[in-house]
């Protein structure tokens, strides 16, 4: 079984960063893991806490995983929520990025759970 294992393993995408690390081809700093998600640190962090959640399920953005897999949508946001509790008593801002205009650079659904400080509103 591929080490990603899991219900998804045969939903991974090649040429995807996302896949390859929630398979763990390629080493991140995970904090959160199971069947169907991973979430780990991301490299360049915007805030005391940023980890990006990731579904197995290679799907581009988070309405295309909304209309493909509603509940994994909702495992996402409990396992961000979980990571908040630990990290920023229970307050984190979650942003989904879709499309290029803004800002997505992974086409593979990731939610950003940013917190851990007082944070602006800055998005441009
Ligand atoms: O977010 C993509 C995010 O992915 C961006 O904040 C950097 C992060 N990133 C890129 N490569 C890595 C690795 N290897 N580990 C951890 N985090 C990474 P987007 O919303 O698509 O701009």
């Amino acid at each position: 079984m591929p080490p990603c294992a899991g219900a998804y393993a045969n939903h991974m995408s090649d040429d995807c960063l996302f896949c390859a690390i929630a398979s763990g081809a390629i080493p991140s700093e995970k904090v959160l893991e199971n069947d169907h998600l991973v979430a780990f640190r991301d490299i360049a962090p915007k805030a005391p806490t940023h980890v990006l959640v990731v579904p197995r399920l290679h799907v581009e953005n988070v309405a295309e995983l909304a209309a493909t897999d509603a509940s994994l949508l909702a495992e996402m946001a409990a396992a961000a929520q979980e990571i908040a509790d630990r990290e920023c008593g229970g307050e984190f801002r979650w942003i989904f990025n879709t499309g290029a205009a803004a800002g997505q650079t992974v086409f593979h659904v990731h939610g950003h759970v940013l917190g851990g400080g007082e944070l602006g509103w800055e998005p441009a």
